[in-house]
Parts: C-alpha cells; sequence; structure tokens
C-alpha cells in the first residue's frame, strides 16, 4: 500500500529552490500543504519532506527512529553561535558529527533553567518589565508602542541581564544596542543563504564579508564580559554565566570552555529574544482582537495581583494569561517549522510512505496547529480556553510544538513563560492597551522567526493602581 509522496513541479538543475521565497519560506511550505495536503516533499538542498498532520507528526516526534541533525538553516547559524545547545550536534548526522559539548551545556543548564534556577532570575526579569512599564507610563496615553520593538527591547534585556549580567538598556535609548542590530543582520543573512543554492552565494561575497564582520564584532563584546567575570567572578551575581563557568559537569568532571560558555551566551541572546518578543506582540494583537478574553485576563490580574506588587508566588495562579500565551503560541508560532531527520530509511503511515535517512522531516507548526482532527472546526478562533481545566493534556500526543521536540526541545521554556507571563500581569495591572490603529489586521514578518509588521499599541493608565 505504498503511495509516492507529492512534489510540486521542480524546475531542472534547481529542483524547487525557485519555489521558496527566501524572505518567508514557512508561508511558501504552508501554501503547498493547502495544495498538497499532509505530506510532500521539496528538493532543496536535502529532499525535505513536509509534514502538516498531528498522526504524521506524531510518529516523527518518536526519538528511537527520528532526531535532530542540525539543518542547514542552523549550519549557517553556526557561524554565530558554534557549538552552542542550539546548533551543536548531540549524535552523529550526516555533516556533524555528536559533539560532547551539547551534553554537557545540556546536563549544566536543565537545571539552571528549572523551577529553582528561575526562581533566582526573577527579581532581574522584573527590574526589565518595570522599565517597560515605566517607560510606556511616562510616554502617555498618545503615544503609539511600537510592539515588536518595545517587546524586543524587553526580550533583549532581560536575557542580557539574567544570562550574563549585561545591561544592554535599551529601554534608555531609541537606536537599538549594536549587538541587537549585528544579530539581526546575522540571522536575516543567514536565513537567506540558508535558502539559496551554493552558486547564489557565492555571488553575495559582499554580504558574506559583512557577516563575518558583524559576527566578529558580537564575539568580541561576550569574550570581554566571559573573560571578566572569569578573572574576576562576582559570586553573588544570580545569572547563568556563573553556573556556566564555574559549575562542573559530574559526568566528566570538566567545566565548559570559556569558547563554549561564549556561544551559549549568544545562543540565550539569540534564542531568547526574537522568540519572546513576537510572541508577546502576538498575544498583545489576539487579545486586543477578542475583548471578552483581554477583560478576563485582566479580570484575573485584579483578582491575583491586585495593588500589590507582583511576586513570583502569584505567577502559577494566573492560569488565563498563561492559556492566552499557549493559544497564542498555537496560532501564531513563531518557530514555524522544526526539523527532524530519520536515523535509517523507513516508512511513515505503516508503510505508506517512504522516507529515507538523508531525507529532512519538516514540521510544520501550522499545519499541525489547525488540525481539525485534534483542535476541531473552530481551529482558525482565539480560544484559551483549550488551555484550561486540564483539556490541554487530553489531546492527543505531540499536539502542540511550538517549543520543539524531546532532548532537543527549548530549554528556555520556563524562563520565557515565567518573562511572559510576568510582564503581561504588569501590563495588565496598570494599563488598559488599546491599538493605536483600529482598523489594523495582522500582518506577518519573517526573519528566522516569524512576528507581527506593524502593530502599534496606545495605553491609557488605569486608575489606582500601584
Ligand atoms: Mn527556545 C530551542 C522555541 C524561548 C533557548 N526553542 C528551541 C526550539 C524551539 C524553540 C522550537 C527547538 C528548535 C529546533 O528543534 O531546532 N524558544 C522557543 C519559543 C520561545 C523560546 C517559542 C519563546 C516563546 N528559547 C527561549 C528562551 C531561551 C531559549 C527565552 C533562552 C533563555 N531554545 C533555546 C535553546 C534551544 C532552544 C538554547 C536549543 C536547545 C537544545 O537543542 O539543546
Amino acid at each position: 500500500q505504498e503511495v509516492p509522496i507529492p512534489q510540486p513541479p521542480p524546475t531542472m538543475l534547481l529542483g524547487n529552490f525557485p519555489d521558496m521565497d527566501p524572505s518567508f519560506p514557512a508561508r511558501e511550505i504552508q501554501r503547498f500543504a493547502d495544495i498538497y495536503g499532509e505530506i510532500y516533499f521539496l528538493e532543496l538542498a536535502s529532499r525535505t519532506v513536509v509534514l502538516s498532520t498531528q498522526e504524521l507528526i506524531n510518529e516523527v516526534c518518536d526519538q528511537e527512529r527520528f532526531h535532530k541533525d542540525i539543518p542547514r538553516t542552523l549550519l549557517e547559524a553556526r557561524a554565530l553561535t558554534g557549538d552552542g545547545l542550539f546548533t551543536s550536534a548531540h549524535e552523529d548526522g550526516l555533516v556533524l558529527k555528536r559533539e560532547e559539548n551539547w551534553w554537557k551545556a545540556h546536563r549544566l543548564l536543565v537545571p539552571a533553567f528549572g523551577p529553582l534556577g528561575l526562581r533566582k532570575m526573577f527579581d532581574d526579569m522584573l527590574d526589565i518589565s518595570a522599565q517597560m512599564v515605566l517607560r510606556w507610563d511616562r510616554m502617555g496615553e498618545h503615544h503609539a508602542i511600537d510592539c515588536s520593538g518595545d517587546f524586543t527591547r524587553l526580550a533583549f534585556d532581560t536575557i542580557g541581564l539574567c544570562s550574563f549580567g549585561y545591561r544592554f538598556n535599551e529601554f534608555y535609548t531609541d537606536e537599538v544596542h549594536p549587538f541587537a542590530k549585528q544579530m539581526a543582520d546575522v540571522l536575516k543573512m543567514s536565513g537567506q543563504r540558508a535558502n539559496r543554492t551554493v552558486l547564489e552565494n557565492m555571488l553575495h561575497r559582499w554580504e558574506e564579508h559583512e557577516r563575518q564582520d558583524n559576527i566578529k564584532k558580537m564575539h568580541d563584546l561576550v569574550n570581554q564580559i566571559v573573560a571578566e567575570r572569569k578573572t574576576s567572578p562576582k559570586p553573588d551575581a544570580k545569572d547563568l554565566l556563573n553556573t556556566m563557568l564555574f559549575s562542573v559537569d559530574r559526568d566528566s568532571g570538566e567545566t565548559l570552555s570559556e569558547q563554549n560558555v561564549a556561544n551559549n551566551v549568544v545562543t540565550f541572546l539569540v534564542a531568547g529574544h526574537e522568540t519572546t518578543s513576537a510572541t508577546l506582540s502576538f498575544m498583545w494583537y489576539n487579545l486586543l482582537k477578542h475583548p471578552e478574553a483581554f477583560h478576563k485576563a485582566q479580570k484575573e490580574v485584579d483578582d491575583i495581583v491586585g495593588d500589590q506588587v507582583l511576586s513570583l508566588d502569584m505567577l502559577p495562579k494566573l492560569t488565563y494569561i498563561d492559556a492566552c500565551i499557549k493559544e497564542t503560541l498555537r496560532l501564531n508560532s513563531p518557530i514555524p517549522l522544526v526539523s527532524v531527520n530519520p536515523k535509517e530509511d523507513t516508512s511513515l503511515a505503516g508503510g505508506k510512505y517512504r522516507v529515507k535517512k538523508g531525507d529532512v522531516m519538516t514540521i510544520n507548526n501550522k499545519g499541525l496547529h489547525h488540525d481539525p482532527m485534534v483542535w476541531g472546526q473552530d481551529h482558525n478562533e482565539f480560544k484559551p480556553e483549550r488551555f484550561l481545566d486540564g483539556k490541554f493534556q487530553a489531546l492527543p500526543p505531540n499536539s502542540w510544538k511550538p517549543f520543539g521536540n524531546g532532548l532537543r526541545a527549548c530549554i528556555g521554556r520556563g524562563f520565557a513563560e515565567q518573562e511572559m507571563v510576568a510582564n503581561t500581569a504588569m501590563i495588565l495591572q496598570r494599563f488598559s492597551p488599546e491599538m493605536a490603529d483600529l482598523g489594523y489586521d495582522l500582518m506577518i514578518k519573517s526573519t528566522l522567526t516569524i512576528k507581527p509588521d506593524g502593530f502599534f499599541m496606545k495605553v491609557r493608565r488605569r486608575p489606582h493602581k500601584s
């Protein structure tokens, strides 16, 4: 009962490269999913099999048969993040061999990103959130807040302070910090390079020169701070840098090298700011388009936080806000595509579709998160209630994958959730936000992540709130 996997008609020599828009790959991937359905393949740098239903995606989430082999998009990013967690190999793959540094850093950092580690970082998170809220207050109710801009400042400052004790101070300047600018440029160029043929890349020599130059500047800043901490330790600092520099890995008896620590700092800055910022922007868009959800969220904050200063023990009680974030991550996953690879030649759906070891299996979150078998006929609607009262836990396995899969799933998930819930509660406590342009409909821009484009809010101070 084997069935051939459909493919959009390829172009001679170029395969399906001409079908991809390097400035928004996820849109093209979904465009073909609308035509070809649950499975199809594209001939790109590798044969790329795109999966768009829970049933097929659940199968490739099996870590016995499939694993993350650093795909071409991430190999390009390796120029920046090296053997940091995101871009290193935990098992032998086609290009990269297993790297012990992934395992060492993983073992050291899982507890650091666990509940106890996050507890230590709460005050620093609140510090940055308070800066944002104060700025919004001072700018007044006529100021149009650039959501992507301000949430990027928030996430960037937060991860800078929590990961290596550095203040980018994005809320004190209008110009973004050079590091943030360099990072945005490098990510954009890396994404484009990954979606071009080798030949095309050779024609972009000047761009590549510029990319390497930016990468060097970024590493210079990080190396300087890492080296400084190493020579003059700050035992009281509650950031991740102390864990990374001074903890000994029990399995190997070794510490992480300074180079690997720097790569992980850069990794956290990359992985932790655009995703978090995009999620917050999308969430505010969704809340402002759904006044009933907005009012429920604000009432929850009034009931639990009231006029008090937000504290850590309040966060687990903010379940509706948590559900709004989860529902946003369903509808608008900032990382729309995640890929895994078969460890051996195998087949999907009980022998129906044959896939080979060199193939890339692309998990299309848009398809998964709109699978009507899982989410129902109202899958297009924003309904945070889906994630309340244990309803989410009752769904089929691997129905919701905004944080990736298995061992290689997001290590910063708890960090992001704590930051996002706290920030949302602070905003709702003080302000009643509305859209700056009431007629705005969601537009999306794509870098390595996707985020709202041109989305602005205005905030009005609520009476009698601290
Ligand atoms: Mn995060 C991996 C999504 C916030 C650090 N993250 C992943 C993956 C997804 C993801 C998807 C898996 C990618 C892949 O399989 O190739 N991450 C998110 C989202 C948010 C997020 C949607 C916010 C919302 N991530 C954060 C934050 C940090 C972080 C915040 C750091 C503080 N993420 C990582 C790291 C990895 C990762 C590090 C790589 C983990 C590994 O492979 O070992």
